[in-house]
C-alpha cells in the first residue's frame, strides 16, 4: 500500500488544515441559505434548467462519447472539435455536484457516479487522462504532439483538462463526501508530478488552471508534492514564451495584465492560492501590480476583461472598445475567482467592489434569464448583430457558467478569527462557527434594487466578535479603485443602525466595523442610498468620449431597442443633466429597475449633412438583463454630445434596401448601416465577413425597395491583416438584376481594390430591382465588408 494510500484509509473524508492558508476563509456556501429574490431564482433556473441542458448538449455534442471511446465503449473516434472538451463534463460535474449539496437529488447523485465510472475507464493505467490522445483516432488532432505533454505549452490542453478534473473532484469530494472522482483525480495527480519538475519535463501549462487544481487537492489531502507541482507550474513560466499565455516574462517579475484573459485570470487566481499556501511574497508583489494595472486601465465599468478578440486578451492600456468588446464569459468568472483571492489575502473590500460589479453585470450576462442561451463574447454596444446562443461549438463559458452560479452563496461571508466580514448583500440565512461561538446571521433585503439590508444577529450566549459590513465603493462615489471611472453624483449618506441606534461609521479597509459583544436577537439595518449614478470614463478611453454610463447600485445600466424609439439606440443623445426616474417593475424581464430619462434622437438625410432630431423618452434596463426579447440594439454608453452618437441612417438606396448573402450571419446589417470605419481592420464598428471561408466566390445582394438608375458603387473592405484572417479580395465584380437574371454591369472605371478607404467603380447607368456584389476571396484568406454604397 502506498503512503497516500493509507493516507486516504485513514483520512477518508479529511480536508487536510493546512499551517498556512489565506488568512480570511470565505464562509462556504453550504452555510449561507440564499432565500433572495434576485439570486435565488437564478440558481433555481440554474439546478433545474442549465444543468439538464448542458448535461443534454454535452451527450448530444460527442463530450460524453469522446469518454466511452478513450474508455473502449464505442467505437474508436473522436467526437467533438476540441482538445479541451472534456473540461466541459468536468465543469458539470462541478456545478452539478454544488447544486447537489444544497438540494440532494438521487437521480443525479447515481448518474454523476455512472459518469465517474465511465471517466476512470477512460483513464489510462497510470493515470494519464486526456480522451483526444487516448482515443487513438486515425489522424490525431493538430494541437496534440505526437507524445504526451510536448504541445501543452502550445495548445493540447493537456493539463488545462487535468486542471479542471481537480476543481470537479474537489467539488464532488466536498459535495457528496465520496472519493470516486478524486481518487481519479489523485492518480492524475501523481502522473503529473511524475513527469513534471525541475530536472524533468520542464513545461509551463499552455492554458493555466491546473495550478488552481493542484492547490484544492493540496488542501483535501496535505500532500505537499501537489502544492510544489502547482509552484513548479508557475515558476517555470517565462521569460522567453509569448505574451499570449504570460510567458513573457518570470510570473514574479511580471507587472501588467497581458495576453489571453482566461489564462490571465486563472494564472492570477492560481499565484493567489500559492502564495496563501507558502508564504511567497514575490507572487504577491506581482499580483498585487497587476490587479491595479487591470482596475486602472483595463476593466470594462462591467467588470469584463480582455478587450480584444484577437488573443482573446487584455488590449492596450484604456483600449475598451464596447462594439467589439471581447470580455468573455469566462474572463469575467475568473475576474470572479481573482478578486475573491485577492481579498482573502488582504481583507479589502476594494477587491469585492470588483467582484460585484463582474458578479451583477458582465458575468451575469453570459447566460439568459431562461438559463439556456449564452454569450461567449459580452459586448457594451449592438446594432443586432450579437445574440446569445445555445451552444457553442467551443463551450467553455457555458459549461462555466452552469459550474459558477451554485457558488454564488459562498462569496456572501467571510471569516478571520473573530472577525465576520460581511461582502455581499442578499437575503439569506446563515450558521457561522467562530472561535467565539456559533452565529446565526440573516439579511434580509430587496437589493439590488433597494440599498436597505436588514440583519439579524443569534447567538445563545453573548458572543464578542467584528462584524465588518462592506461599504460598497458604488455608495462611497467611486465604483473601481483608481481613476479609470469616476461617478457624477455627490455620495449620499450611508447609514448603519444597531437596535435601531444610530452607528457611527468609520471605514477600515473599506468595511464599518461593528466590534461588540452580541446577544441573540441584536437588529442591524443598513441604509445604501441608491440613486442613478452617471458615470465618466477616464479620457484616455476614446471609446467612452461624450458617453456616461448608467449605474444604480452595483447594477450597469444599457439602453436596449425593446424598449426606446424606433427599436434604435445608437441615434440617442442624453443630456448630462437631465433627471433620472427609477421605477420597478415586477413583470418586466423578471422584475427589474428602468430607470427612465429625456433625451433626443437624430435622423440623417439624404444630400445634407443636416440632421432631423427629435425629443424622446430614453429608457435604461439592467445590463445584464439585455437580450431576453430577441437581438437588437443596445448600449451601455450613452451619447451627451451629438457628435458621441450616431445619427439613424439616411435612406440612401443601400439602406433602404433588403440585403443577403451567400452565408447566413447576424452582422449583414453592417454592411448599409453608414457606420464610417477607421480604417479596414477597425472592429470597433460593425462590419461582415466570410471567415474562415478562402479561395471561394461569395456575394452579397441588395434587392432595392424599387427600381432605381445607378451607376457607382462604392466598397470599404474589412481587412484585419497581418494577424487576422480576412484581406482586400482578389477580386470583385457588380451585377444587377435584367429579366430576372445577374448580368455584369459595364464599368467604365477599373475596380479599385485596396484597404483603408473607400474602392469606387463606376458603371454605365442601369435602372434595376437588384444589384450583387460578387467577390473572389483570395487563396488563403477570406474577406470582408464595412460598407457597400450605391449611387
Ligand atoms: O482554451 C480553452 C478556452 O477556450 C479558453 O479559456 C477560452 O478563451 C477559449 O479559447
Ligand atoms: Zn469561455
Amino acid at each position: 500500500m502506498t503512503l497516500r494510500n493509507l493516507f486516504i484509509l485513514l483520512f477518508p473524508l479529511a480536508t487536510f488544515a493546512q499551517s498556512k492558508d489565506y488568512p480570511i476563509q470565505p464562509v462556504s456556501f453550504t452555510q449561507v441559505k440564499v432565500n433572495d429574490h434576485f439570486w435565488q431564482p437564478k440558481m433555481n433556473i440554474n439546478a433545474t434548467v442549465t444543468i439538464p441542458y448542458i448535461l443534454k448538449m454535452c451527450k448530444e455534442h460527442g463530450r460524453i462519447d469522446n469518454f466511452l471511446a478513450a474508455a473502449g465503449k464505442r467505437e474508436n473516434k473522436v467526437c467533438s472539435e476540441f482538445t479541451f472538451d472534456d473540461t466541459d463534463v468536468y465543469k458539470w460535474i462541478e456545478g452539478a455536484s454544488y447544486a447537489l449539496q444544497v438540494a440532494p437529488n438521487a437521480t443525479l447523485s447515481k448518474y454523476l457516479d455512472s459518469l465517474i465510472d465511465i471517466i476512470g475507464l477512460a483513464q489510462e493505467p497510470d493515470g494519464y487522462l486526456f480522451t483526444f490522445r487516448t482515443i487513438k483516432p486515425a489522424k490525431p488532432h493538430d494541437w496534440v504532439g505526437d507524445k504526451r505533454w510536448v504541445k501543452d505549452s502550445i495548445l493540447s490542453h493537456e493539463l488545462y483538462n487535468s486542471g479542471h478534473l481537480y476543481e470537479a473532484a474537489y467539488a464532488h469530494h466536498n459535495a457528496t463526501g465520496k472519493k470516486n472522482l478524486l481518487n481519479i483525480a489523485l492518480k492524475n495527480a501523481d502522473l503529473l508530478c511524475k513527469d513534471f519538475g525541475w530536472g524533468k519535463l520542464e513545461i509551463y501549462p499552455g492554458h493555466q488552471i491546473v495550478e488552481i487544481g493542484l492547490a484544492k487537492l493540496y488542501r483535501i489531502t496535505g500532500n505537499k508534492k501537489y502544492l510544489d507541482l502547482a509552484k513548479f507550474f508557475l515558476d517555470v513560466r517565462g521569460p522567453h514564451g509569448d505574451a499570449y499565455n504570460q510567458a513573457n516574462k518570470r510570473v514574479v517579475d511580471q507587472t501588467e495584465a497581458v495576453g489571453h484573459a482566461v489564462r490571465a485570470a486563472y494564472m492570477y487566481s492560481g499565484m493567489a492560492d500559492i502564495a496563501a499556501l507558502t508564504g511567497d511574497t514575490a507572487y504577491l508583489k506581482a499580483i498585487d501590480a497587476i490587479w491595479n494595472d487591470v482596475v486602472t486601465k483595463k476593466l470594462y465599468i462591467t467588470g469584463g476583461i480582455g478587450a480584444t478578440n484577437n488573443g482573446e486578451a487584455f488590449g492596450d492600456a484604456f483600449y475598451l472598445p464596447n462594439m467589439s468588446a471581447y470580455a468573455e464569459t469566462c474572463a469575467a468568472i475568473a475576474n470572479v475567482y481573482w478578486n475573491s483571492r485577492m481579498f482573502l489575502l488582504h481583507g479589502d473590500a476594494k477587491y469585492i467592489d470588483v467582484l460585484e460589479r463582474t458578479l451583477y453585470n458582465g458575468l451575469l450576462s453570459g447566460m439568459s434569464l431562461n438559463g439556456t442561451r449564452f454569450f461567449y463574447p459580452n459586448p457594451l454596444a449592438s446594432v443586432g448583430q450579437h445574440d446569445r446562443s445555445g451552444w457553442f461549438s467551443c463551450a467553455c463559458c457555458i459549461s462555466n457558467m452552469t459550474r459558477f452560479l451554485p457558488s454564488v452563496p459562498g462569496y456572501v461571508y467571510a471569516q478571520n478569527r473573530n472577525n465576520l466580514y460581511v461582502n455581499l448583500f442578499m437575503s439569506n440565512s446563515s450558521e457561522i462557527k467562530l472561535p467565539a461561538g456559533k452565529v446565526q446571521l440573516t439579511q434580509n433585503t430587496n437589493y439590488p434594487w433597494n440599498g436597505r439590508v436588514e440583519m439579524k444577529v443569534d447567538v445563545t450566549k453573548p458572543t464578542a466578535f467584528a462584524l465588518h459590513i462592506r461599504i460598497p465603493g458604488w455608495a462611497e462615489g467611486k465604483p473601481v479603485t483608481g481613476e479609470l471611472y469616476s461617478i457624477a453624483e455627490e455620495p449620499k449618506a450611508i447609514a448603519i443602525t444597531v437596535n435601531g441606534k444610530p452607528f457611527s461609521i468609520k471605514t477600515v479597509k473599506g468595511y464599518a466595523v461593528l466590534q461588540r459583544t452580541w446577544q441573540k436577537g441584536d437588529r442591524i439595518t443598513v441604509e445604501l442610498p441608491m440613486q442613478p449614478q452617471h458615470v465618466y470614463a477616464n479620457q484616455q478611453v476614446k471609446a467612452n468620449e461624450g458617453r456616461f454610463a448608467i449605474q444604480y447600485g452595483p447594477v450597469v445600466y444599457c439602453l436596449e431597442g425593446w424598449d426606446n424609439k424606433d427599436s434604435i439606440v445608437q441615434n440617442i443623445v442624453v443630456d448630462r443633466n437631465a433627471p433620472m426616474q427609477v421605477s420597478y417593475k415586477g413583470d418586466l424581464l423578471n422584475g427589474i429597475n428602468t430607470i427612465t430619462m429625456a433625451g433626443s434622437s437624430a435622423k440623417r438625410q439624404l444630400n445634407t449633412a443636416e440632421l432631423i432630431t427629435s425629443k424622446q423618452q430614453v429608457t435604461a434596463i439592467p445590463y445584464y438583463a439585455w437580450d431576453n426579447r430577441g437581438a437588437g440594439e443596445m448600449e451601455v454608453w450613452i451619447p451627451y454630445t451629438q457628435a458621441a452618437s450616431r445619427p439613424q441612417p439616411a435612406p440612401t438606396v443601400a439602406y433602404t434596401s433588403k440585403v443577403t448573402a451567400s452565408i447566413r450571419s447576424r452582422s449583414i446589417m453592417a454592411v448599409n448601416d453608414q457606420f464610417e470605419p477607421a480604417d479596414s481592420k477597425d472592429n470597433s464598428v460593425p462590419y461582415f465577413h466570410w471567415w474562415p471561408k478562402k479561395n471561394t466566390t461569395e456575394w452579397v445582394q441588395y434587392d432595392l425597395n424599387s427600381e432605381r438608375t445607378v451607376s457607382s458603387c462604392k466598397v470599404y473592405w474589412f481587412d484585419d491583416g497581418p494577424w487576422g484572417g480576412c484581406r482586400i479580395p482578389a477580386k470583385w465584380t457588380i451585377y444587377y438584376r435584367k429579366d430576372g437574371q445577374w448580368v455584369p454591369v459595364k464599368n467604365t472605371t477599373d475596380y479599385e481594390i485596396a484597404k483603408d478607404k473607400y474602392n469606387s467603380v463606376t458603371f454605365e447607368p442601369v435602372a434595376t430591382t437588384g444589384l450583387k456584389l460578387e467577390v473572389q476571396l483570395q487563396v488563403d484568406y477570406a474577406t470582408g465588408i464595412h460598407e457597400w454604397i450605391v449611387e
